[in-house]
C-alpha cells in the first residue's frame, strides 16, 4: 500500500525571554543592566530524503515541535537558539495547508528544503533597552510565542510512465515482465488496488513505470476510487494506454480507448494532452490474421500507430520498451507544480476578540494582544502604566465599554487579571 496523504500538525519553538539582571561585582553593588537577549525558537524544515518512498513514517506520529529558544542570561549572555526540526519526506510531496487548500511547497528533488514556519524570536534582555535617559531599565521582553498549525503532506509519485487501461487488460503484467517490480495478477478486474512502481532498464538508460488501478467509465467523477488513480497519472510524462484486443469479457476496443480518454479529458485538460502509446495485449488470444483486421481498422479510424504484445510470452516487449525510451527522449520534463506564494507563515499581529467569561470577567484576545503583551513585563509598575495607557491607545477599552465595561469590572488578558477603573 502507498499512503499518500496524511495530515499533522507542526510548531515552531517559541523564542525565550530576554532576562533582567544588573552587573554586580565586590566593586560595583549597582551595575549597568546586563540582562541578555533570548534565544530564537526551531524552524519547523521539511527536506526530502531520496530513500523514502512513502509517507508510511508519519502514520503513527503526527505531531512535530521544533525545541523553544532558551531564556536570556545574566552578564548579557545570549539564550541558546531552539534546534530546527527537520522533518524528512520522501520526493515528490506536496505540502498544502488544509485551511486555504493551497499547495505551499513541492519538494520535488533530492535536495528540497523548505522552511514551513519560523521559530518565535527571543525576547530582548533590559540590556537592550539602557538609553542615555534610561540608564537601569528594570523590564526585558517576552519571546514570541508561536502557533500550532496543520498541514496535509500529500505524495504525488514521480514516475516518467503511467500504464492506463481498464481493468483485467494486463496492465500489471506487463509492469512485472518489463521490470523489477512484483505486482499482483489475477484474472478478475481491479486485482491492483494501489498503484505500483517499477523501474525500467532499456540500454543503459531506466526509466519508472508506474501500474495503476483499472479506470472504468466515470473514474473521472470518482467511480471504481478513479479520482484517486488519476492524481497519481497526473505528472507522467507518458502514457501507455492499454487495449485487450482479445475484446474477452465483451469488451471493444474501440469504445474501451474512447470512453479511457474521455474520462482523462474530464479530470484534467492537461492529462488528455499527456502523450500517449496505445498498446495491445493478449495477442496470443486471437489470430494472426484477426489480430491484423483491428489493428488495421483501429489505426486507420484514430490515424495513429499501435503496438501489440503479449506479456505471458514476452512477445513485443522489447520492441515496446524501445519505443517507449525513444519516445520519452522527445518529452521534456514536466515543470513542478505551480506553487502559489501563499503566505502560511505569516503572525497574527492585528486581530483582536472582545468576549465576557462565565464569571463575567472581560475577556481580550488575539494576535495584536499577543505581540503587545511580549514588551510588557508587569511585574514593573512603570511597565504597567504603560500596558494601561497602550489598551486605551488601542481602543480596546472602547471595545470593552462598547460590551458594557464599568468600574469594578475584571479585565482578563491571556494570565493578567486587574480591575478597571474609570
Ligand atoms: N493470454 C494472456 N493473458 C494475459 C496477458 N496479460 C495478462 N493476462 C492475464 O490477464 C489477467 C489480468 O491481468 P492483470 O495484469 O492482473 O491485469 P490488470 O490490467 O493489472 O488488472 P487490474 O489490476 O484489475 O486493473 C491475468 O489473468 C493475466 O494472466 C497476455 O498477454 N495474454
Ligand atoms: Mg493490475
Amino acid at each position: 500500500m502507498i499512503l499518500d496523504r496524511v495530515k499533522i500538525s507542526i510548531k515552531a519553538g517559541n523564542g525565550g525571554k530576554g532576562s533582567v539582571s544588573f552587573l554586580r561585582t565586590k566593586a560595583t553593588m549597582y551595575g549597568g543592566p546586563d540582562g541578555g537577549d533570548g534565544g530564537n525558537g526551531g524552524n519547523i524544515v521539511f527536506k526530502t530524503n531520496k530513500d523514502m518512498n512513502t509517507l508510511y513514517s508519519f502514520r503513527f506520529k503526527k505531531k512535530f515541535v521544533a525545541e523553544n529558544g532558551s531564556d536570556g542570561n545574566r552578564s548579557n549572555m545570549t539564550g541558546a537558539r531552539g534546534k530546527d526540526l527537520v522533518i524528512e519526506v520522501p520526493c515528490g510531496t506536496v505540502i498544502i495547508d488544509p485551511v486555504s487548500n493551497e499547495v505551499i511547497a513541492d519538494l520535488e528533488s533530492e535536495d528540497s528544503v523548505f522552511v514551513a514556519l519560523k521559530g518565535g524570536l527571543g525576547g530582548h534582555g533590559n540590556a537592550y533597552y539602557k538609553t542615555s535617559v534610561k540608564q537601569a531599565p528594570a523590564f526585558s521582553q517576552m519571546g514570541e510565542e508561536t502557533k500550532q498549525r496543520e498541514v496535509i503532506l500529500e505524495l504525488k509519485m514521480i514516475a516518467d510512465v503511467g500504464l492506463v487501461g481498464f481493468p483485467n487488460v494486463g496492465k500489471s503484467t506487463l509492469l512485472s515482465v518489463i521490470s523489477n517490480a512484483n505486482p499482483k495478477i489475477a484474472n478478475y478486474p481491479f486485482t491492483t488496488i494501489y498503484p505500483n512502481l517499477g523501474v525500467v532498464e532499456c540500454h543503459g538508460k531506466t526509466f519508472v513505470v508506474a501500474d495503476i488501478p483499472g479506470l472504468i467509465e466515470g473514474a473521472s467523477q470518482g467511480y471504481g476510487l478513479g479520482h484517486y488513480f488519476l492524481k497519481h497519472v497526473e505528472r507522467v510524462r507518458l502514457i501507455l494506454h492499454l487495449i485487450d484486443i482479445s475484446q474477452s469479457e465483451g469488451r471493444d476496443i474501440f469504445s474501451d480507448y474512447e470512453t479511457i480518454n474521455s474520462e482523462l479529458k474530464k479530470y484534467s485538460e492537461d492529462l488528455s494532452k499527456t502523450p500517449q502509446i496505445v498498446v495491445f495485449t493478449k495477442c496470443d488470444m486471437i489470430s494472426e490474421e484477426e489480430k491484423e483486421r483491428r489493428v488495421k481498422e483501429f489505426e486507420k479510424r484514430y490515424q495513429i500507430d499501435t503496438l501489440q504484445i503479449c506479456s505471458i510470452v514476452h512477445e513485443g516487449i522489447e520492441n515496446l520498451k524501445n519505443k517507449t525510451l525513444e519516445k520519452l527522449l522527445t518529452i521534456p520534463k514536466k515543470p513542478p507544480i505551480k506553487v502559489t506564494k501563499h503566505d502560511f507563515d505569516t503572525k497574527d499581529k492585528t486581530s483582536v476578540f472582545v468576549d465576557i467569561d462565565e464569571d463575567g470577567a472581560f475577556v481580550v484576545t488575539g494576535g495584536k494582544i499577543d505581540n503587545f503583551l511580549r514588551g510588557v513585563i508587569l511585574s514593573d509598575a512603570r511597565s504597567f502604566a504603560y500596558f494601561q495607557d497602550r489598551l486605551n491607545q488601542m481602543g480596546i477599552i472602547d471595545m470593552l465599554k462598547e460590551k458594557g465595561l464599568k468600574t469594578g469590572d475584571i479585565i482578563r488578558i491571556k494570565d493578567i487579571e486587574f480591575e478597571y477603573l474609570d
